[in-house]
């Protein structure tokens, strides 16, 4: 048990005024009522809004992109041997935020975070939907219901990949698959101009693409028409590793993204031929980062660290460049703002419309993701804190051996545990320290952007040390963490070992109440 100012953290007990104990209040209540019982709503979502058809003047459309599994290796943000014109003609008209973060490295927790505008552990899809993790209650505010209660039309195309469904009430659902396999990728254009010309409307609309998740196709549909070799790149630098095997994986990775860059920029013709163009306020992210060596399922910043362009017309842009922290836990206030629809109260997250309007000169000097697990192969959660120079993760297991290691490299990269053992002393320590991490990892990202040297122990950062594991906790408190609770700790892991047959997880055999216990009242 953890302390918060001075009391002893008790979920559901602490009566602050924060989004959480919205949630929790109804959920202490909803312990006895069962999971997802539909009486009853949150206030906080049904204040102010507009009835359906709503008539504000000039409401936007909003179109959101989102790219799978990468990180900001693209043009406009420096990475030289990948080909987005697409993308980087976006950013050049518009706004590209330098230091973006999602608050969770893995898909469904980040998709569930960015449209409910709250933390994994806030909302309780801490890990994947297809491994039967869920938010905590299906009446969750969310982006897709406030902006439908506002009167937009509200269309997917793509994956959810968020637990239930149907807490997402969109009006418009196509290719509700991961595609994967790339299937049929004109057709996300076509889907969207279906959408986009079906009414005059305003509308809210969120493309999702299956590049660039794993595997890596060197092409599909004949994309790209000149695809990188292994010959013709240098490995992502966060590796701190150099094979040709790396160098393949690097370039068809970078293939993915030119894909991508080609889909988007079918999308965005059908959106300029819709005569919407200049009314819609264009939001591109990718979801987390790489399925790479120290990416994809990690806390460090190749996992939580995204691409993020915005463009709204000429209201922002020629190709500003942002340093402020952002995250998309921003986005669903920024699009409640865009159409004027009162906010809900106690999100996290930040509306971005008055800093990019030079309206608001303060910005957040703290920034916080998190880690849980993917499926039930990787469980290590992990608390994280950035400020303008320097990173901090709490491990909250620190001692036990984190099976993301294993996970990810045996699957993917076969033999690399030799190539680590011949690297060099920092880059052999970052991987024994990702295997077996101690309770602190501090890193200078403005010295050490890809996190080889821990200076957690390091006198001379003692200081800094002391105050960002005080934000932490202070972020913790405010935020209502199950896991300040280290009997939650221990518990989902238990359920997690619950799992295994003939050492492997079984989805089968996969029981979660972490729902409850994570919100039940203890005294
Ligand atoms: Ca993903």
């Amino acid at each position: 048990m953890e302390f918060c100012e001075g009391k002893i953290f008790l979920p559901c007990a602490v009566k602050s005024v924060t989004f959480t104990s919205i949630v929790r209040a109804a959920g202490c209540c909803w312990a006895a009522l069962g999971l997802f019982a539909t009486t009853g709503t949150i206030p906080a979502v049904e204040k102010g809004v507009e009835s359906p058809g709503g008539s504000a003047p000039n409401r936007p459309n909003i179109l959101l992109v989102v790219s799978e599994d990468n990180g900001p290796e693209l043009g406009c943000y420096g990475e030289p041997f990948v080909q987005t014109p697409v993308l980087d003609a976006l950013a050049s008209k518009g706004v590209l935020f330098q230091r973006a973060y999602v608050p969770q490295a893995g898909c469904s927790q980040s998709r569930a975070a960015l449209l409910t505008g709250l933390y994994p552990h806030q909302n309780g899809q801490i890990g994947l939907a297809t491994w039967k993790f869920r938010l905590y209650r299906k009446d969750t505010p969310n982006v897709v219901r406030s902006l439908k209660q506002a009167g937009y039309r509200t269309g997917i195309i793509g994956k959810l990949h968020v637990n239930p469904a149907l807490a997402f009430p969109f009006d418009f659902k196509e290719i509700e698959s991961a595609n994967f396999s790339r299937n049929k990728l004109r057709k996300y254009a076509r889907e969207a101009d279906k959408f986009i010309n079906a009414s005059e409307r305003p509308f809210f609309l969120s493309v999702n693409y299956p590049d660039a998740h794993r595997p890596f196709l060197k092409t599909a549909g004949g994309l790209p028409g000149k695809p990188l070799t292994g010959a013709d790149v240098k490995p992502l630098a966060y590796f701190g590793l150099d094979t040709p095997q790396l160098r393949q994986d690097t370039a068809d990775y970078y293939n993915c993204l030119s894909r991508l860059d080609s889909q988007i920029g079918e999308l965005l013709t059908v959106l300029q031929k819709s005569g919407k163009l200049e009314n819609t306020l264009i939001v591109y992210i990718g979801d987390h980062g790489a399925d790479m060596l120290r990416g994809k399922r990690t806390s460090y910043e190749g996992g939580i660290r995204i691409p993020f362009i915005m463009s709204w017309a000429d209201r922002w842009g020629g190709g500003a460049r942002r340093p402020e922290m952002v995250s998309t836990l921003d986005l669903m206030p920024t699009f409640l703002e865009a159409a004027g629809v009162p906010p809900v109260e106690g999100l996290p997250g930040r509306s971005l419309i008055p800093l990019l309007d030079g309206k608001k000169k303060d910005w957040r000097r703290y920034l916080f993701t998190e880690f849980h697990l993917h499926s039930a192969h990787n469980y290590y959660p992990q608390r994280t804190v950035c400020d303008e120079r320097f990173k901090l993760i709490r491990n909250l297991m620190p001692g036990k051996v984190n099976p993301g290691y294993a996970f990810t490299n045996k699957r993917f990269f076969e033999g690399v545990d030799k190539i680590i053992a011949a690297a060099e002393k920092p880059v052999r320590g970052a991987y024994r320290r990702m295997q077996a991490p101690p309770a602190f990892e501090l890193y200078d990202l403005k010295n050490d952007p890809y996190e080889f040297q821990n200076l957690a122990s390091d006198p001379t950062h003692a200081t800094t040390l002391a105050r960002l594991q005080g934000q932490l906790q202070k972020w913790r408190c405010a935020t209502e963490d199950p896991l300040l609770d280290q009997d939650n700790v221990a518990r989902l892991k238990s359920e997690i070992e619950a799992c295994m047959k003939d050492g492997s997880p079984s989805k089968a055999r996969l029981t979660l109440t972490y729902p409850d216990y994570f919100l039940r009242v203890r005294n």
